[in-house]
């Protein structure tokens, strides 16, 4: 829920006008605007690159994942650390558009641990190639859209430490 709905949620819930600190929550949502949608249309319109070339220094950093006995080895479990990859990446875009990390945290990150460790997957090297995504995706950003949008990368890799 974008902070919008949330406030209008909350407001009406008590019959009553929005808060001068709601308007103010609005209002640099509004005027953030601009400069989410340009992210979310870099990362969006980057994903491919963004993810190959982050995958590709996750496993030279991190060789033993995709060697023999390692959680990613073999074409099919590499595609699907990739495919996992994409999955942070697409959360990332909606957060980045609701300016609110309520959608990836509710669609990626509640029950991520016993989910990993489920599945015999290092989370921290899941949190690494989020690091990853991070460093290319904001190597395509000036410096200010790069802040912005580092800090739903680093929510993540947060929620995974
Ligand atoms: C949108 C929310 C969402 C997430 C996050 C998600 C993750 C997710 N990753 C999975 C598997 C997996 N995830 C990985 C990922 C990796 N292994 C590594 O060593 C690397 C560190 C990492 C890539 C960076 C791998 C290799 C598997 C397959 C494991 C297996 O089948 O043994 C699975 C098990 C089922 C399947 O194979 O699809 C799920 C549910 N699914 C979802 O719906």
């Amino acid at each position: 829920m974008s902070i919008v709905t949330k406030s209008i949620v909350n407001a009406d819930a008590e019959a009553r006008y929005l808060s001068p600190g709601e308007l103010d929550r609005i209002k640099s949502f509004v005027t953030s605007g601009a400069s989410r949608l340009r992210i979310a249309e870099t990362l969006t319109g980057a994903r491919e690159t963004i993810i190959k070339q982050a995958g590709d220094r996750l496993f030279q950093k991190r060789p033993d994942i995709v060697s023999p006995g390692g959680n990613a080895y073999g074409e099919e479990m590499t595609a699907t650390c990739l495919r996992d990859m994409d999955y942070y990446l697409r959360l990332i875009t909606y957060g980045v558009v609701a300016g609110d990390v309520t959608p990836i945290e509710e669609i990626g990150l509640v029950g991520v641990r016993e989910m990993y460790k489920s599945l015999g997957t290092d989370i921290g090297a899941v949190a690494q190639s989020v690091r990853e995504m991070k460093e290319v995706a904001t190597g395509l950003m000036s410096a200010q859209d790069a802040a912005e949008a580092g800090s739903y990368f680093d929510y993540v890799i947060g929620a995974m430490q």
